[in-house]
């Protein structure tokens, strides 16, 4: 699993504050913290509480502070082409990046696929369209199709594409964790080789109690429907553990009494 640490976002109040202060030093130790506990990369976002026309200069100064510490690939997590380009630049002069993300809209595809391919960006597909959140199945699927199709045209490779079937809040939405294991299951099959599927694994528990079981209950089945990559909170060891478990249980990890403590070796 390809696990990209979430806690570098201003939704957080410590990261939030930190940003409106330009204070570096909560920036770096959560990126620290996160690698620590298994990260494989980091999503990094400002936050809502920065007015937009200051985004592109906080993107810019939120990845290189986290650069400072880390050459991890670094996820820059905006919908706006001026932030991902200027995140871009800070993230690519060391180290790698990845674009988060793009939707399905002809126009907006063309524009971040051209990204991708000058930063060599790995680049996330959220199942949204002009109709947005597509609610089926079968309409996510077909969006995947098209953001696979348009960055296979510019010469990415699909496992540089990952696609995201969208997390909704179970308390809003008790179908959608099933309909969004049918899709994991059909964007593996849209290809071979085939994409990376991700999630924003929080989203699921946003609102609700027992918020850590129900993250790790539903990333257990995730997995074994062919999820690869997730954004949630790798300082979270229960959810850590669980993950780890599932690829012990499927077999794409060698079993021993301490497989605990050997993943987080390697
Ligand atoms: N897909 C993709 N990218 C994403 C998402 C996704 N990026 C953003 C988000 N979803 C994933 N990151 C988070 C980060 C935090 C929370 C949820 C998703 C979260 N935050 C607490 C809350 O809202 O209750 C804040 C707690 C606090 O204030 O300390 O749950 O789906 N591609």
């Amino acid at each position: 699993m390809f696990v990209i640490g979430e806690r570098t976002n201003g939704m957080f109040t410590s990261i939030g504050d930190a940003i409106l202060a330009k204070d570096p030093q909560p920036v770096r130790a959560m990126a620290e913290q996160q690698l620590g506990c298994g990260a494989n990369a980091l999503d990094i976002n400002v936050g809502t509480r920065v007015p937009k026309a200051e985004r592109p200069a906080v993107m810019q100064w939120l990845v290189a502070t986290t650069r400072e510490v880390t050459d991890i690939c670094l996820a820059i997590d905006t919908p706006n082409l001026e932030v991902m380009r200027v995140g871009l630049e800070a993230a690519c002069r060391k180290g790698t990046g990845m674009i988060n993300s793009t939707t399905g809209q002809a126009d907006k595809l063309a524009a971040f696929m051209k990204l991708a391919r000058e930063f060599k960006a790995r680049i996330i597909g959220l199942a949204i369209d002009e109709n947005g959140v597509a609610a089926t199945a079968d309409a996510k699927v077909e969006i995947g199709m098209r953001v696979l199709a348009a960055a296979l045209d510019v010469g990415l490779a699909a496992d540089e594409v990952y696609l995201d079937p969208i997390t909704l809040p179970l308390n809003c939405a008790q179908n959608a964790p099933g309909i969004m294991l049918e899709t994991i299951r059909q964007f593996k099959m849209l290809s071979d080789p085939a994409p990376h599927v991700v999630i924003g694994l929080s989203n699921l528990s946003q609102g609700a109690t027992e918020r850590g079981l129900i993250n790790r209950s539903f990333l257990v089945m995730a997995i074994q429907a062919g999820l690869d990559a997730s954004i949630h909170d790798p300082l979270d060891e229960e959810l850590m553990n669980a993950m780890i478990t599932a690829e012990v249980l499927l077999n794409r990890m060698i079993y021993s009494d301490s497989y605990l403590k050997a993943y987080r070796q390697t």
